[in-house]
């Protein structure tokens, strides 16, 4: 029998969209109509689970799934024995202890024998630990923000992400206690063949990333100034030089990440670069 492996992605809310969106960009096809909680690709042997994000690290320790893409901060939370394969650069976001805006705060003893309200109870409590503070959690599953306005905790320790939600609430953030954003996660005992389709699975995620990190630049260029503007944008190997119609020029098209380009845009039009045109790249294999 051909070898399928099976993928957590969260169902709906903050990771889905971006989780779908970097398997459609891979090539790969399936269905996902409202409600469905399995589907299969019509072009890779790929299966989708569409779960709560809460539950991934878990189907995927237990082997229900192979992969998987969640939250940093809720695989760190969950404790389970999953490899990261990739750090995927979306959903990012920060745990913070925040307290009422009117407090004065010197630094984390503050927290010394106070209450805090978290989701997160295992790595605050790891946190506290490792800063010597003794302080009580109190678990919540939701709308943990408001604890401190009805009582129940003198802090929190919650997701931020814009800092919006805290201020609404009155809190200042004013610790970071982790910093987090999506991975890619395997159970640890794949075997040959499925690691076989990881690992297609990763060169296509690798390529949309590169892709996606970097431009494609063209611009036209006096020819004496050819070898400088090639010291700015070396390109993946060397870029590509074509006569223009017009004696005595050049068309230089090359690769580079955006900052790069940024960086260097002031000393391209110093050189007597010019009609500098910069193209997204979808896929790039190098
Ligand atoms: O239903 P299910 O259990 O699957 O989803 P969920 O409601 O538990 O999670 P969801 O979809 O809200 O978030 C999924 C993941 O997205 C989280 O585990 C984080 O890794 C990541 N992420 C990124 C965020 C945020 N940004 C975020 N801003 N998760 C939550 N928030 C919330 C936060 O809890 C707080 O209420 O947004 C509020 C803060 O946002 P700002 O912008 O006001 O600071
Ligand atoms: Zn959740």
């Amino acid at each position: 029998m051909n070898s399928i492996i099976r993928i957590a992605v969260q169902k709906s809310g903050r990771l889905s969209d971006d989780s779908l969106s970097l398997i459609k960009e891979c090539g790969i096809k399936f269905y996902n109509g409202t409600g469905k909680l399995k589907s299969t690709s019509t072009n890779f042997p790929i299966e989708f689970l569409f779960l709560r994000d809460d539950d991934i690290p878990g189907y995927v320790s237990d082997g229900v799934a192979d992969l998987g893409i969640v939250g940093e901060n809720e695989l760190v939370e969950k404790d389970r024995e999953v490899g990261i394969l990739k750090r995927l650069g979306f959903s990012k976001c920060r745990l913070s202890l925040a307290i009422p805006k009117g407090e004065h705060y010197e630094n984390v003893s503050y927290f010394e024998g106070k209450s805090l309200a978290t989701s997160y109870p295992k790595i605050l409590g790891d946190y506290l630990r490792s800063k010597n503070i003794n302080a009580e959690i109190h678990e919540i599953s939701g709308s943990v923000e408001i604890a401190p306005s009805i009582g129940l905790a003198e802090g929190i320790c919650d997701i931020v992400s814009s800092g919006s939600t805290l201020m609404m609430n009155g809190l200042k953030e004013v610790e970071e206690i982790f910093k987090s954003e999506a991975v890619l996660i395997a159970n640890k005992f794949l075997s040959e063949e499925k690691l076989a389709i990881v690992d297609k699975l990763l060169f296509r995620i690798n390529a949309v990333q590169k892709g996606k990190s970097n431009k494609y630049v063209l611009l036209n260029a006096p020819n004496e100034s050819l070898e400088k503007i090639i010291s700015l944008i070396p390109g993946m190997r060397s870029p590509t030089i074509l006569p223009l119609a017009q004696e005595g020029w050049s068309s230089v098209h090359s690769v580079l990440s955006e900052d790069q380009f940024w960086e260097n845009i002031e000393e391209l039009r110093a050189a007597g670069a010019e009609g500098i045109l910069v193209v997204p790249i979808e896929k790039m294999v190098i």
